[in-house]
């Protein structure tokens, strides 16, 4: 259970506002690894893909556009329950009704700007894992805290 992985992505409003430390900080002191990271700005077909089950909405287009407008940081965490766990420390996908304590609760307004992505279960994490990184970019390593984070 601790291997379970998810993708992370900070996007390029996150770059500007220069969240990135701050945002990477909040998944550090959790508790969770860090395995993958890198600095992108995404091809339209990557993004495409990676917002695959969007197409069609009306939102669609914005947000491929938004997200190939600048560099993203596109990260891998691993840990305990880290899929569902990273959903609840980023919050809800409207920064207006996210609760404050969450990253979009205290971090962002518009939903157009919510400044992360989180995969949403273990299969889409899966999927855009290996979407946005190759095997050789991802690094696992033990935590000299491990024994400090998990019984
Ligand atoms: P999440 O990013 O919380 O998984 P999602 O998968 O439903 O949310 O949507 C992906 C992104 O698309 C979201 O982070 C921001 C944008 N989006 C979603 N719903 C939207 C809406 N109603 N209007 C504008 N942008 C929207
Ligand atoms: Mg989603």
């Amino acid at each position: 259970a601790q291997q379970e992985r998810t993708f992370i992505a900070l996007k390029p409003d996150a770059v500007q506002r220069n969240l990135v430390g701050e945002v990477i900080r909040r998944f550090e002191a959790k508790g969770f690894k860090l395995v993958g990271l890198k600095l992108v700005k995404p091809s339209v077909e990557t993004a495409e893909e990676h917002y695959a089950e969007h197409k069609g909405k009306g939102f669609y287009k914005g947000l491929v556009d938004f997200i190939t407008s600048g560099p993203v940081v596109a990260m891998v965490w691993q840990g305990k329950g880290v899929v569902a766990s990273a959903r609840k420390l980023i919050g809800a996908t409207n920064p207006l009704t996210s609760e404050p304590g969450t990253i979009r609760g205290d971090l962002a307004v518009d939903v157009g700007r919510n400044v992360i992505h989180g995969s949403d279960s273990t299969d889409s994490a899966q999927r855009e894992i290996s979407l946005w990184f190759k095997e050789g970019e991802i690094a696992d390593w033990t935590p000299v805290s491990n024994a400090w984070v998990y019984e």
